[in-house]
């Protein structure tokens, strides 16, 4: 008992000592914690830089702290190391296509800070084997990655329709794609998002491969933080939600110069020339501006990022536009 005691204050003991933003201030960058590459969410592009609106996250908040979109390296994880790389320290943030459920919320001791992409799961067949709905499934070979929710649901949809399936449970990403692209399985089931982007950017010819219409759960998308620190909680939080805060005031990274100096009470407040919200938050005024400036708003990096890949904003459209995309207010 006294052991355990002992290794449990150990472990929380540089958690304690400093916090994430000091750390993070003293050291020089945000280390964040990615996919090991899923196009459109995070992945290195031809030179090496890491693209995609999970990325971008964890570049607003370098904005926000730093004023310098720039500072931050990147984690490549697994689904399954994901949660130990973050209750562990090793990264200040996990942006990494990771649904938020309530399991994860208490059980691992993460804070979610938001959605910033909702999404559900699906099935994905060759087109050869002319199914048309996952209720032909049964019996099905399935391709699934362990340590995630897609895992879980597939269960649960198997037996809540009276269907069996046989997993075929691979961890890495490129082999489970190997499996299912060279028919060791039937289907590829995950997120919708990640079936579209797979498709899109790994399959020899995605037109031989179709994604079947159910939608069999939610996926709430968004980045997390550990538990017991409020201010980095708040830093990373707001930093997502400025993003779309400018999309829902219009500005962007080629007009937020000029719309700086607008008399729109909002728009001052957001740039930081009045409210002194950026000190509230422990960073500088110009924190919102510089995301926008050097990251973009959401609708930016929504273009940039997950539009080439055929993407529709669909849920992910603002609150305005009939979507669910909300930030409560700046002010
Ligand atoms: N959103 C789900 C699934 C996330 C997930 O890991 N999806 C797979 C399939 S798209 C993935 O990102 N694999 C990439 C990798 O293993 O690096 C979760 O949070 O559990």
């Amino acid at each position: 008992m006294r052991k355990i005691l002992l290794l449990l204050l150990c472990a929380a003991a540089p958690a304690l000592a400093q916090s994430t933003l000091d750390t993070v201030r003293s050291r020089g960058y945000v280390q964040c914690g990615v996919n090991t590459g899923l196009a459109g969410f995070s992945q290195p592009d031809s030179k090496g830089v890491w693209r995609g609106i999970d990325v971008d996250v964890c570049r607003a908040v370098a904005a926000a702290v730093f004023g310098d979109a720039t500072k931050v390296r990147y984690t490549p994880l697994t689904a399954q190391q994901r949660f130990t790389a973050l209750q562990s320290g090793e990264v200040d943030i996990l942006s990494r296509n990771t649904t938020w459920t309530i399991t994860r919320d208490t059980g691992l001791g993460l804070n979610f800070v938001g959605v910033n992409y909702y999404d559900g799961q699906g099935f994905m067949v060759p087109k050869k084997l002319n199914v048309k709905s996952a209720r032909q499934l049964n019996g099905a070979t399935v391709c699934v990655q362990p340590g995630t929710t897609t895992e879980l649901n597939l269960a649960d949809y198997f037996r809540a329709n009276r269907m069996s399936f046989k997993p075929v449970v691979i961890e890495k990403l490129e082999e489970v794609l190997n499996a299912y692209f060279a028919g060791r399985c039937d289907v590829f089931t995950t997120d919708h998002s990640g079936l579209v982007a797979l498709r899109a950017s790994r399959a020899q010819n995605p037109a031989d491969h179709v994604i079947l219409p159910e939608v069999i759960s939610k996926e709430p998308l968004g980045p997390a933080v550990r538990h017991g620190d409020d201010r980095w909680f708040d830093i990373v939080k707001w930093s997502m939600f400025a993003m779309l805060e400018a999309e829902e005031l219009g500005l962007a990274s080629k007009n937020i110069g000029a719309q700086a100096k607008s008399a729109n009470p909002s728009i001052q407040r957001f740039v930081g020339a009045t409210g002194d919200i950026g000190r509230m938050l422990g960073v500088d005024n110009r924190w919102a501006f510089n995301i926008v400036k050097q990251v973009g708003n959401y609708a930016e990096s929504f273009d940039a990022n997950l539009e080439p890949l055929g993407f529709e904003r669909g849920l992910n459209r603002l609150w305005t536009q009939g979507g669910l995309m909300y930030a409560p207010p700046i002010r």
